[in-house]
């Protein structure tokens, strides 16, 4: 399938845009370019045809296999319900020139909130994942610059109540520890923290509880006996470096030596190393197949334990990992596919899209001697139509969803906002100071109007780097625990 990126032949220089102008340092406490206008996206008006849509965005692939299968069936389907709005062709959006909508902030913002409230009865399945709901919700929340403090005391008693005295936090009270719903309600914590938040944390009872998880070849359980995969061990890392946890082993971890010699991180690249597949890609355990959402755990994961200059080339066959990522990014639709021959899907925009600033800093430094990535890795334009124009939820409803026909939900409203934010920024690490320096990405067009720049979030933890900042520097200075 044609990919959107070959349309960018033509090498941008970043410091030779002279159009632009010379980007600003977006610090990540000025708020001052999200803009609370009131946006309609009422009934579209009479008007002409947005021009400026280039027309690998609104044609049929050129080239097709002759094979129909139910997989080329349902990307057929795909593509037909998304070209009316890739086109400019609904009725329900108004356009800007470029044949991009607005984000609908205000009505994303009423979905969010309405998704902290109470659920009907047929949501009954989704209670075990309460804590993901806090962090889906108040990640995009902060992504849209809305104040989530008065949602403070709730996360607070909502966290308590699911905290097990053997550390670690469940999906629900009475729930046994899970890494996933433990890595929500640490990130809730982390979006509202103060101190008092934090300190809901029980950290010794949870560094013993990770370390029951570690196993011998590197990688974590995501529950006491629960399986091991690429989620569980980025889960952990982001948990271990946010609370500042010691890295030593209890003496009952599996992963335990007698001479002292392993902890918590010890053989997590090697782990890493063996999720990659012949695609190029990453899966969730190793000898399985390759997923976005793993490859996003594997890139993370490997930042935490170094600068990515190093570390990634170090593990990962980089030249492949970034081919089975760029082509996960379709034409016409130009949203991300989670895997090889599947549909796209609005929560990649984070999963893979995510991976982008991750290879980019990996690339764009003097540790390695890999070329540098002088021009966007994939297209970010097509990535952001995908978002706004098929992911917007059109009707009152707001929120944001996988693809047009599929209702919004928590869910896709953080992960396509998160994708949104890493494809509207770009992210430098100092090699020096290893602060991660965020810039507007304005080498390409801005499609967008720029009231719709949302928030940028850290690469790593995928929220933004002042709440990093924070949590750490409170639990870097209380110190340990023995
Ligand atoms: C396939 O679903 C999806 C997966 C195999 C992995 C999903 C995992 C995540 C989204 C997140 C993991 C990360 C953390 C941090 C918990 P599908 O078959 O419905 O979708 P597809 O057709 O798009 O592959
Ligand atoms: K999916
Ligand atoms: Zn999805």
């Amino acid at each position: 399938m044609a990919n959107p990126q070959q349309k960018h032949q033509q090498p941008q220089q970043k410091t030779s845009v002279s159009s632009s102008p010379i980007p600003e340092i977006v610090t990540d406490d000025d708020d001052s370019d999200f803009v609370d206008e009131e946006i309609s996206i009422g009934d579209r008006e009479e008007e002409e045809p947005a021009a400026m849509i280039d027309p690998l965005y609104t044609q049929t692939p050129l080239v097709r296999d002759d094979l129909v299968t139910h997989t080329s069936e349902v990307q057929d389907e795909t593509v037909k319900k998304c070209l009316p709005y890739l086109s400019a062709e609904d009725d329900v959006f108004e356009y800007n020139e470029h044949g991009v909508p607005r984000l609908a902030r205000e009505k994303h913002v009423k979905f969010l909130h309405g998704n902290l409230g109470r659920f009907p009865a047929r949501f009954v399945a989704a209670d075990a994942a309460r804590p993901w709901y806090m962090y889906w919700v108040l990640s995009a929340l902060t992504m849209l610059g809305e104040d989530i403090s008065s949602y403070k005391e709730s996360v607070v008693s909502t966290a308590r109540s699911m905290q097990n005295e053997t550390g670690g936090f469940g999906g629900g009270q009475g729930h046994i520890s899970h890494l996933a719903t433990t890595y929500a309600v640490v990130l809730a914590i982390t979006l509202v923290g103060d101190e008092e938040a934090y300190e809901v944390i029980d950290r010794k009872a949870m560094w013993k509880w990770l370390c029951s998880l570690k196993q011998a070849d590197g990688g974590f359980q995501v529950c006491l006996g629960g399986e091991e995969d690429i989620r569980g061990a980025y889960c952990a890392s982001v948990i271990i470096t946010l609370l500042d946890l010691p890295l030593d082993l209890t003496p009952e971890s599996p992963a335990s030596k007698p001479d002292g010699s392993a902890n918590l991180f010890t053989g997590l690249p090697d782990y890493v190393r063996r999720c990659q597949t012949f695609e190029g890609g990453i899966s969730g355990q190793p000898d399985a197949e390759a997923h976005g959402a793993y490859a996003f755990c594997a890139l993370g994961c490997l930042a935490i334990l170094d600068h990515p200059g190093r570390i990634i080339p170090k593990y990962l066959n980089i030249p492949l990992l970034v081919s089975w990522l760029s082509s996960r990014q379709y034409a016409p639709e130009a949203g991300f596919s989670g895997r090889t021959n599947k549909l796209v899907d609005g929560c990649y925009s984070h999963w893979v899209g995510g991976c982008f600033p991750l290879i980019e800093a990996c690339l764009n430094t003097t540790s390695n001697s890999l070329p540098a990535a002088d021009q966007s890795l994939f297209s970010r334009e097509g990535l952001i139509r995908y978002i706004l124009n098929c992911c917007q939820e059109d009707t009152k409803r707001g929120g944001l969803r996988d693809k047009p026909g599929k209702p919004s939900d928590a869910y896709h409203t953080c992960y396509v906002l998160s994708g949104l934010s890493s494809a509207q920024h770009q992210w430098l690490l100092d090699e020096e100071t290893k602060d991660w320096i965020v810039l507007p990405y304005l080498d390409e067009e801005q499609i967008f109007d720029p009231k719709d720049r949302v928030r940028p979030i850290h690469p790593v933890y995928a929220i933004p780097q002042q709440h990093v900042r924070a949590v750490k520097k409170y639990f870097g200075e209380k110190g340990g625990f023995f």
